[in-house]
This record gives structure tokens, C-alpha cells and sequence, in this order.
């Protein structure tokens, strides 16, 4: 509330002016985030009051809004009061975001109130109240691919040897007690794999770890299941894992799947694995032999679970326009994004750089290429969806991407 005060002027009308708005508080899906741990070391967030109206019907400042950047997989929910909740938001996208709470409105200043009437209103309004929220944020891994079996199938093992992820491994059960994620690279193509705990027989009701973990894996495009080629029976503990997997829920049993048979290295297994595998072909399945501690049948393995990865990406899990991607490379900023089914890369430098190279010579390219590796280029355009076969385009040069 203000009045007009000047000399000569007795009687000033009435110049109060309007609070600002007060802040509002966003979760921001950034890629560059990976835990949830930042968050959690302060419990709670306050977005910046609106300032106050001042006289000379001086609006006030809106209050900043608060931008609380999270990891790709954040699931919001909003605690209700009896303990239950409700998912209010799930941020699954690089740049995809949500306001939690708004800012209330700023109130008006006495100057709004003046009518013929009324020329000196001594009302002013308080701003309105900001919202306030009890949320629970939950991260579910963004993987592709999950590993299931029992403890001691040697999950963590076959992890470590086609991924630079190092989960612990151990001669017990239940040594993993935490999702690992590690990046599976093949060629043009990259993908998560997740190792989690194992389970055993009776995980719905509790048994072992029991089966909670298996939200991780919720979202992946299929399961690998492993079982111990060394266990009396490998297609029975195929059939306990399914079991619980299916009790489980929520569509993990219906993925698609690759099964292994590991630890073929041991001569006991070794001497079995036709045998084994038969047994699984009568019963209609298909198994990769292999040996996750002596890195034998890897290779094979990788080269299916990464071709299933590449067709289910096709569905509708993966977005087909992901947004243009930005990297900040020593020669500047470069964007990476689609163009009637080619990619085109925008950098003044970098595609300066590509139109000066001998590009019809392999060297050439192949230069090039070592560039783009090293700018962060190539990732990026992985990360657009980029594959083997695809064109990209940089200014006037036009180049395809070759295994
Ligand atoms: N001989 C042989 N041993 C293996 C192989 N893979 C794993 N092991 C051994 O099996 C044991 C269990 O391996 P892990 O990788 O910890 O098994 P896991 O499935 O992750 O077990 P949990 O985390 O407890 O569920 C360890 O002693 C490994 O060294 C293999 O290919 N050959
Ligand atoms: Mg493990």
C-alpha cells in the first residue's frame, strides 16, 4: 500500500504496486546427471518469493523459479497423507521436465483498488500462497538389456567381460545386492546392460533379496537369462527364475529373451554343454553357450543381444525423433540432429573442417571420422539414432556411416 507524496500535492492517490509472482520449482531430466544423491543431501527445496510492490506502482519482481536437474528415469510420485502415493510425472527423456509446484500469484497493490468512488483504498492484497509438495523421487535404470538368474550364475562375471562396468564378483550367492549398469559397445551401436541381484525360488514372497530389484529391469527391451551350465539341472533353474519373474509381473515375463548357458570353461561343463543343449532345444529353446570368466562365446552372445536391442528400439520404447544433441567439442559447439532421413551435423569449425578433407579418399574419411570421434561427434550422433548405413551430412559434405 503506497499514496502519491509530493509537494503541493496534499493528497496523493493511491500508487501501490503489484507483488510479484513467486518462484515456481521444476524437475529437469538431464543426461549429465546420474544419481539422485545430490538431491538427497538437502531434504528441502524453496523456490524464490515474488518481491514486493513498491510505491510509484512499481510491480514487483517475480521470484526465480527453481530448476532441480535429475537423472533420465526419475519417477515423481506425491506423497499422500496416509502414506500412499500417487506417480505424478516420469522424466524418461533427456530435457523433459515438470512443475512440481507453482509459485502463488503476487498480490495487487492498492493502486488497483482506486475507483471514482474509492480514491484512497487502504486495500492491499497478500500474495497468494505458493503450493507446496511432499514428493518421493525413484530412479529406475534406463537399461536394455537385463540379466536374470540365479546367485552365482556368474551375472556380474559376464558384465565385466563385455563392459567396462566391475561389479563385484564373488564365490556366494546374493554377492550383488545393487543394479549395476555398464555400456556395451559394439561398433556403431551402444547399450545398457544391467546386472542385478540374483533370485532364487520363493523371491515373491521374500525369499533371498526377493524380487524388487526386478523394477530396474522393468523397462529394458529383453531379459538375458544365465543360468550355470554346471548346476545338475540348467533348464530347471531356467524354469524357477521364469516362475518368479512371472509372479513378478508388470510384463518383465513376457520381454523378449536370450538365454546362456555359462561356465563352459569347466571341463565337467564342457563335456555336457551338447547334452545341455539339447535339453533346452527340446524344449524349444535356443541357448548361447558360453564361458563369462574365459570370455568364450561373447562375442556371439553380444552380437544378438545388440541386433534384438536394435529391432525392439524400433517399437515405441525409444523415441523416434530424439532431440537435436549439442556438444560442446574443442572446435565449438556442434548439433547433431535428423534431416529428411539423413543427420546433419551444424558447427561452423567442424563442418568447415569436413569440407576442407579429401573426402573421396578413404584416408580422407577415415581422418575425418577420427575426428569426429575425438569432438564427441560421433557419439552424439549415436545418440540421435545414428547407425551403420545412415548418411550424415556436414555443410556440402555428405558421408555414410560404415561398420
Ligand atoms: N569357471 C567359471 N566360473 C565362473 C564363470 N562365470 C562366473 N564364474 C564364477 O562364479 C562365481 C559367481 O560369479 P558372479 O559373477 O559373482 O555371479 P552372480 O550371478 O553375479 O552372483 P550374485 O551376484 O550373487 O547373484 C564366481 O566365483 C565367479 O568367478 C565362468 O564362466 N566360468
Ligand atoms: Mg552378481
Amino acid at each position: 500500500m503506497s499514496f502519491r507524496r509530493e509537494k503541493f500535492v496534499p493528497r496523493g492517490g493511491p500508487d501501490g504496486g503489484d507483488g510479484g509472482d513467486g518462484g515456481s520449482i521444476i524437475l529437469l531430466a538431464d543426461r549429465s546427471v546420474r544419481t539422485l544423491k545430490e538431491l538427497g543431501r538437502k531434504r528441502v527445496f524453496q523456490a524464490e518469493s515474488g518481491r514486493r510492490g513498491e510505491g510509484g506502482k512499481k510491480h514487483g519482481r517475480r521470484g526465480a523459479t527453481l530448476v532441480l536437474k535429475v537423472p533420465l528415469g526419475t519417477e515423481i510420485w506425491r506423497g499422500g497423507e496416509s502414506g500412499s502415493r500417487e506417480l505424478i510425472a516420469e522424466l524418461i527423456e533427456d530435457g523433459s521436465s515438470s512443475v512440481v509446484v507453482r509459485g502463488g500469484i503476487g498480490g495487487w497493490g492498492n493502486a488497483r483498488f482506486a475507483t471514482s468512488v474509492q480514491r484512497a483504498p487502504r486495500i492491499a492484497q497478500r500474495g497468494q500462497r505458493g503450493e507446496e509438495a511432499f514428493l518421493v523421487l525413484e530412479l529406475k535404470l534406463l537399461a536394455d538389456v537385463g540379466i536374470v538368474g540365479l546367485p552365482n550364475a556368474g551375472k556380474s562375471t559376464l558384465l565385466r567381460a563385455i563392459s567396462a562396468a566391475r561389479p563385484k564378483v564373488a564365490d556366494y550367492p546374493f554377492t550383488t545386492l545393487e543394479p549395476v549398469l555398464g555400456m556395451v559397445e559394439r561398433d556403431w551401436q551402444t547399450f545398457v546392460v544391467a546386472d542385478i541381484p540374483g533370485l532364487i525360488e520363493g523371491a515373491h514372497r521374500g525369499a533371498g533379496l526377493g524380487l524388487e530389484f526386478l523394477r530396474h529391469i522393468e523397462r529394458t527391451k529383453l531379459i538375458l537369462y544365465l543360468v550355470d551350465g554346471g548346476s545338475p539341472d540348467p533348464l530347471a533353474d531356467l524354469r524357477t527364475v521364469e516362475a518368479e519373474v512371472r509372479e513378478y509381473g508388470r510384463g518383465v515375463a513376457e520381454r523378449p529373451r536370450i538365454v546362456a548357458v555359462n561356465k563352459i570353461d569347466r571341463p565337467e561343463v564342457g563335456k555336457r554343454s551338447r547334452e545341455i543343449s539339447e535339453h533346452f532345444a527340446q524344449a524349444g529353446l535356443d541357448v548361447f553357450l558360453v564361458s563369462a570368466a574365459g570370455r568364450e562365446g561373447l562375442d556371439n552372445l553380444v552380437r544378438s543381444l545388440a541386433a534384438m536391442v536394435a529391432v525392439e528400439g524400433e517399437g515405441g520404447r525409444v523415441p523416434q525423433e530424439p532431440s537435436p544433441a549439442t556438444v560442446q567439442s574443442p572446435v565449438g559447439d556442434v548439433r547433431v540432429c535428423r534431416e529428411d532421413g539423413a543427420f546433419r551435423v551444424d558447427g561452423e569449425r567442424a563442418v568447415a573442417f569436413a569440407e576442407m578433407m579429401p573426402v573421396e579418399t578413404d584416408e580422407g574419411r577415415a581422418e575425418l571420422w577420427r575426428r569426429l570421434k575425438r569432438w564427441g561427434v560421433s557419439s552424439a550422433l549415436r545418440r540421435a539414432g545414428a547407425r551403420v548405413g545412415d548418411r550424415v551430412r556436414l555443410g556440402s559434405v555428405e558421408l555414410e556411416i560404415e561398420g
